[in-house]
């Protein structure tokens, strides 16, 4: 079955976005909005399932939201809302509960590192995170998820589900009308660019993330223009000039990150930033590097402070673009509940 094209990504208010969030996904999200339909959702359920403190989650909920739309999403083009204002995320996710199979949700990497050594105490939602995830990508039968690198596995988990949604229920779906027993499209990854997976900038082999306990470690959106060229100026880097070309970039990590930063900040790739800096030290990069970011990332911090100001108006966004998507996201569920067999009113 050929399914209209719509677009659904989400971020966690779990702190501050950080250089990572934009460049792995927001830059993605931005450019997709021009042509397709797209649902952006600040996921405070995925949030809860590392405590949170209720009044910074309160808060971060719309510190994310206001980042969002400083760095150019548009809440009157695209739906911008956070999560738990639209219930029919948590109830397909239960119906995943039950379609998803434990062994698929053991393979998930991500459950693996978060959960570290002490898995006992882990919250059972922080291991069906990626259930809720299909959830929140499906119940808008979206068909493109722009996410950086690390999502992919989650990714092929909802895709999983999707298919096996679609077998399980075949003869329900067909019986409702839908040809050739598709309910659910199998959500196509859109992880492109040169900065799927920013690292952080202490350690070129570790995913840049909100939860590392290192400030210097990443690029925050909220930070001013005088902490960003101070983090990159001390990024950590290796002895060598930078090679004249991206086969040079093996085996060096920092250098390869901070290449790959500079080609999305500047919209080109990493052969065109070697190009111009292959042979030159990083006391000469750095400076430009640090230009370039406090350049492109200092007005969106300027404009989410001053939307910070109003968090009213950012509420009622928020109010606004749940009611936009439970609009889709109800007759989806409302079929759903058909197709598996319970008792319910339509909307
Ligand atoms: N370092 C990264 N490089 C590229 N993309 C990244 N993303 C996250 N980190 C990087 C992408 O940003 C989107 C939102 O991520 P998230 O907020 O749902 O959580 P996450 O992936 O778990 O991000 P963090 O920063 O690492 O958060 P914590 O520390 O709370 O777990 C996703 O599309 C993700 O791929």
């Amino acid at each position: 079955m050929k399914f209209q094209e719509r677009v659904f990504s989400g971020m966690q208010p779990t702190g501050s976005l950080h250089l990572g969030n934009y460049l792995g996904a927001m830059l993605k999200w931005i450019d997709l909005q021009k042509t397709h339909e797209c649902i952006y959702c600040v996921v405070d359920l995925h949030a809860i399932t590392v405590w949170q403190d209720p009044a910074e989650l309160r808060q971060a909920i719309r510190q994310v939201t206001a980042a969002y739309i400083a760095a150019g999403l548009d809440p009157e083009k695209s739906i911008l809302f956070n999560q738990s204002q639209v219930s029919a995320h948590a109830e397909l996710a239960w119906v995943f509960n039950c379609v998803a199979r434990l062994g698929w949700l053991n393979r998930m990497t991500q459950f693996k590192e978060k959960a570290g050594k002490d898995r006992e105490n882990a919250s059972v939602g922080l291991y069906a995170y990626p259930n809720l995830m299909a959830a929140d990508i499906l119940a808008y039968r979206a068909t493109h998820v722009p996410v950086g690198d690390d999502q992919k596995q989650h990714l092929e988990l909802s895709r999983d589900i999707a298919q096996k949604f679609n077998n399980d229920f075949c003869a329900q779906i067909e019986a409702a009308g839908y040809d050739g027993g598709d309910f659910f499209p199998l959500p196509e990854p859109v992880i492109t660019g040169p900065a799927t997976r920013v690292m952080s900038l202490r350690d070129g082999t570790r995913k840049m993330s909100k939860s590392e306990p290192s400030e210097m470690s990443r690029i925050n959106l909220t930070d001013d223009n005088d902490t960003i060229a101070k983090k990159v100026k001390k990024a950590k880097t290796d002895p060598e000039p930078l090679p004249a070309d991206t086969k040079g970039l093996s085996g060096r990590p920092e250098a390869e990150n901070l290449v790959g930063i500079f080609a999305a900040l500047s919209g080109s790739q990493k052969a065109d930033v070697l190009a111009e800096f292959g042979g030159r030290q990083f006391s000469e990069f750095k400076p430009a590097l640090a230009d370039l970011c406090v350049a492109r990332l200092g007005p969106i911090a300027d404009e989410a402070r001053r939307l910070m100001d109003d968090p009213a108006e950012i509420d009622r966004i928020l109010v606004d673009g749940a009611d936009r998507a439970r609009a889709i996201a109800a007759p989806i569920l409302a079929d759903v509940k058909d197709i598996v067999g319970f008792v319910h009113a339509r909307p």
